[in-house]
Parts: C-alpha cells; sequence; structure tokens
C-alpha cells in the first residue's frame, strides 16, 4: 500500500518492549476497591465470594493466555507470570499490560451474577495494572513471597481490628489496642476473643495460586466397568505457602523456562 503523507505520525510512537528472557510479572489492582468493597456490602475483613470471583477471573485468564504460567491473588489484586521466553505482543509493554487489565475487567463484570446472584452491580469495577522484568528465578520467588508476606500481614491486622469491633470496641479503641503490637501479641489478642488465627481458611491467610497442573482424569470406562485414566493438563487453583522451596518444588514447571 502506498504510503500517505499522514504516515510519519507513526514515527511519534513509542518502543516498549520489555527486556528479553526476563519474567514478566502484570499486576492488576482494583481502583477504589475501599469503596467498593463498602458499595457491595463485601464482608468484613474478608468477603470469600469476592475472592473467588477474582480467583475465577485468573483462572480463565490462563485458560486464555498459555504464556501465563503462574498467578497469585489477594485481596483485590493479582500478578500474572509470564514465562521467560514469551513473545507475546513482541513483548511490548502497553498491549501486554493493556490486554491483560481489560480481560481480567470484562471477566470480572461478566462473571458478577454467578458468584453473586442476589446482588446487583452498583459500579464499574476497574483495575490498574504495571509490567515488572525480573531477571532470576531467585527475584521472581522473592517477589511472590513479598506479595504472601503483605497478604498475611494485612490479614492478621484485619483479622484482628474487625474482631475487636465485633467485640464492642470502637474503630478508635481498635486502632489503639492494635499500634505497635508485633504477631505474638496479634495470635495473643485474637485467641482472647476465641479465634485460633491457623485455623482460618487458608484461602484469607495464604491467598490463591493458580496454575496449569497434571491432573488424572476417568475418560471413559471399557466393557468390564473399568476406568480409563488419562493424564490431563488443568488450570487449578491452591491456597499454600509459596514462600518456602516446598511448593517450587513440587511444581518444577513453572519456573522452569
Ligand atoms: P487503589 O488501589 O489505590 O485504587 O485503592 P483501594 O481502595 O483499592 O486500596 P487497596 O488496593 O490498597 O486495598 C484494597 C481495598 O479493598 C481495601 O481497602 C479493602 C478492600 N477489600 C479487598 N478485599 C476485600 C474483602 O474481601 N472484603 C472487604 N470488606 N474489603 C475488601
Ligand atoms: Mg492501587
Ligand atoms: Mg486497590
Ligand atoms: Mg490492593
Ligand atoms: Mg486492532
Amino acid at each position: 500500500m502506498a504510503n500517505s503523507k499522514y504516515e510519519y505520525v507513526k514515527s511519534f510512537e513509542v518502543e516498549d518492549k520489555l527486556m528479553p528472557f526476563n519474567w514478566i510479572v502484570v499486576r492488576i489492582d482494583g481502583r477504589h476497591f475501599h469503596q467498593f468493597s463498602d458499595v457491595h456490602e463485601f464482608e468484613k475483613p474478608n468477603d470469600k465470594q469476592a475472592l473467588e470471583l477474582m480467583n475465577s477471573c485468573a483462572e480463565a485468564l490462563l485458560e486464555e493466555f498459555k504464556d501465563v504460567v503462574f498467578a497469585y491473588g489477594v485481596s483485590d489484586e493479582y500478578s500474572f507470570l509470564f514465562k521467560k521466553t514469551s513473545e507475546f505482543y513482541q513483548r511490548r509493554a502497553s498491549k501486554i499490560v493493556s490486554i491483560l487489565v481489560s480481560f481480567f475487567s470484562s471477566l470480572y463484570v461478566m462473571k458478577w451474577k454467578t458468584s453473586f446472584p442476589l446482588k446487583e452491580l452498583k459500579t464499574i469495577p476497574c483495575f490498574d495494572a504495571r509490567a515488572i522484568c525480573y531477571p532470576s528465578t531467585k527475584i521472581v520467588r522473592d517477589y511472590f513471597s513479598w506479595r504472601q508476606v503483605d497478604c498475611h500481614v494485612n490479614n492478621q491486622y484485619n483479622t484482628c481490628f474487625w474482631m475487636l469491633i465485633k467485640s464492642g470496641k470502637t474503630k478508635r479503641e481498635a486502632q489503639d489496642i492494635l499500634k505497635g503490637t508485633q504477631t505474638p501479641e496479634k495470635n495473643e489478642i485474637l485467641f482472647r476473643l476465641g479465634i485460633n488465627y491457623n485455623e482460618l481458611p487458608a484461602i484469607f491467610r495464604k491467598g490463591s495460586c493458580v496454575f496449569r497442573d497434571q491432573v488424572e482424569e476417568i475418560v471413559k470406562y471399557n466393557q468390564d466397568g473399568d476406568p480409563v485414566k488419562r493424564l490431563r493438563t488443568k488450570v487449578g487453583i491452591v491456597h499454600c505457602d509459596i514462600i518456602g522451596d516446598a511448593f517450587w518444588r513440587e511444581h518444577p514447571k513453572i519456573l522452569s523456562d
């Protein structure tokens, strides 16, 4: 096709390729979800339905984008890890970020009714997103450890805070009680209020990990009525520790690329 005299405007577009052979993490985070969770009366400190809606969107995202090998979610955020060698959209940051965040936002709206059949979606769920490059698997692991520590610290504080409120304290009083407290003191407060922190659902304490795994599935039954099984790759969710080595040792494929 002949170039028009207007073609030169293309030259204003900047190159935004993410560094080759680096892991790419795209983290999305709900915009004004403090308000969004109030408007939709999410349970405090954790709304299981709301977290499962986020998880369901992340699962669907991994089904769609094969280069995303792992995802970790907590609260209103999700981090998506692309394999090192990914050539998704030639590694163009703006393309990758915008595709992922718009795909996720649309899923959130589409799936809302299934998660909350009795709640109307009253405001527009919206997410920000950024892409970050990490040059080594060690740093990728440190990144996810950072997010999981954040999950723990926030969840422990919020659980204490809302239990104190439920026990009759004002917000101000609860804040004063928790000021400067460390983990043992927080556990002590929870214990006195009848809660064993370690017995809270793992989805609240550990966040959610989404990745592909090999699972054995019954595909049919033979004439004798015996099941015929086959290994299939499926996207699944677990709520477990990802700071220690055990998880990564059990799932070596995730960081193998
Ligand atoms: P941002 O991200 O700067 O636009 O502002 P926010 O308001 O989204 O703040 P952020 O992302 O730092 O914190 C997440 C907020 O979402 C936090 O205020 C609590 C709320 N939230 C997240 N998950 C739940 C939940 O399960 N239940 C309730 N009640 N609130 C939640
Ligand atoms: Mg934010
Ligand atoms: Mg947010
Ligand atoms: Mg957040
Ligand atoms: Mg187009």
